[in-house]
């Protein structure tokens, strides 16, 4: 080669490329020179050849990475490392999995959805389900009320304050949200509360949160990050709450694309308001919110999240981290920057709230049954 030898370039890089399960997928660089030694990494780490699954070939001044029968562990960063004694150069690209659908959401039926949802026949011993929406300032929690009643209303809705980018709280009282559409209104209220805060005494105090689950704290308590509700605050403390005051569903709520931020002094306060919720048989969900942040084929195309590893991964993760089962973790995408009703983010909040609804209503159905027995004379 001698004279020919030149310090390595890329004319053109690596593009990212998505590809389904099973399929093939080819990353392809061109060089200034073919008088290189190509080297593919993966992750950061050298790329292991399988046989049959992957092709490397030099041809030329073009190489290429040919990856066969692609399942999830093909997904990653791939690099390709060009050198020789003058230099070297490198490029990078992303592969993206597409799986097999590990979930179904029902896309095409969203007045069915609506409906039976607007229909449903809540139980007699409540007038409505309350939904009690809990997680760090920036969550998502304002926007997920604001997406479901949207769905409701059938057109945007935005008074539930959303901030932002916003990392100090925009709830500063204890406010409850409801729903209607142009025939009525609906028994199921959302209690959002100011954002929590990891600092023990910034945001929402965690006694406050327990208070609420309980049915403690009344409409319009004004949070103070300074201290809780106290028992001889006689007009926002419920001293005798019943069925019908306490919370019946706990809706954790997290950003896909913030779970490692989180902090442990978080996770513990976390922890704590869950025990209280465990403690009292309290249904316990995650709603995960900006899906479409984390995952760029959800964001492309919101039918594909349940085709996403990485949005397969960050159930596992929120799961691991706040110790709720994984199959009560739902993905979702609120109304963010849309100016109009979208039908794929309205199916996907829909196949999550159907089911709170049903929780939450087998919630109170317990609970009464469990007091009737209480009060009721054994018959001998
Ligand atoms: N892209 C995207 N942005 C979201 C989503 N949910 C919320 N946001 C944005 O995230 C920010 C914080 O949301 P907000 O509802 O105020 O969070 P809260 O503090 O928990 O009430 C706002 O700028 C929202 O527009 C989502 O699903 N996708
Ligand atoms: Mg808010």
């Amino acid at each position: 080669m001698g004279g020919n030898v030149v310090k390595p370039e890329c004319v053109t890089v690596l593009g990212d490329k998505n590809v389904r399960s099973g399929g093939t997928v080819t990353l392809r660089c061109e060089a200034n020179t073919e008088y290189v030694t190509a080297t593919w990494e993966k992750d950061g780490s050298k790329l292991l050849y399988v046989e049959g699954k992957h092709k490397v070939k030099p041809l030329g001044k073009t190489f290429t990475l040919e990856i066969s029968n692609a399942d999830e562990t093909d997904e990653g960063k791939y690099t390709l490392t060009l050198s020789n004694d003058k230099g070297s150069a490198s490029c990078s690209a992303f592969i993206r999995v597409e799986m097999k659908k590990w979930r179904e959401v029902r896309w095409q039926s969203q007045a069915e959805m609506l409906n039976n949802i607007k229909t449903f026949n809540i139980c007699n011993e409540v007038e409505e389900l309350h939904f009690l929406l809990y997680g760090p300032v920036g969550a998502g929690k304002s926007s997920t009320i604001n997406t479901i009643k949207s769905i409701f209303e059938g057109r945007l809705f935005v008074n539930c304050q959303a901030a932002a980018g916003s990392t100090t709280s925009h709830t500063l009282s204890f406010e409850s949200f409801r729903l209607e559409d142009e025939e009525g209104s609906f028994p199921f209220a959302f209690y959002d509360v100011m954002g929590a805060e990891a600092e023990a005494k910034a945001g929402v105090n965690t006694q406050d949160i327990i208070s609420a689950l309980k049915g403690h704290m009344k409409e319009g308590y004004k949070f103070n990050s300074n201290g809780p509700l106290s028992e001889k605050d006689g007009s926002f403390y419920n001293r005798n709450p019943s069925l019908g005051d306490q919370m019946h569903c706990l809706v954790n709520v997290i950003a896909a694309d913030k779970i490692s931020l989180m902090n442990n002094e978080f996770i513990k306060k976390w922890k704590t308001i869950r025990e209280t919720a465990t403690s009292m048989g309290i249904p316990q969900v995650v709603f995960m919110t900006r899906a479409d942040c984390e995952c760029k084929i959800t964001k492309e195309n919101l039918q594909n999240i349940y085709k996403s590893k990485k949005i397969r991964d960050k159930i596992i993760q929120c799961s691991n981290l706040l110790g709720v089962p994984v199959n009560l973790v739902f993905p979702v995408v609120n109304y963010h920057q849309e100016t109009d009703v979208n039908t794929d983010i309205n199916c996907l909040m829909l196949d999550a709230f159907k089911n709170i609804v049903f929780w939450a209503n087998d919630y109170v159905k317990k609970c009464s049954n469990k007091q009737n027995s209480h009060q009721q004379p054994k018959i001998e």
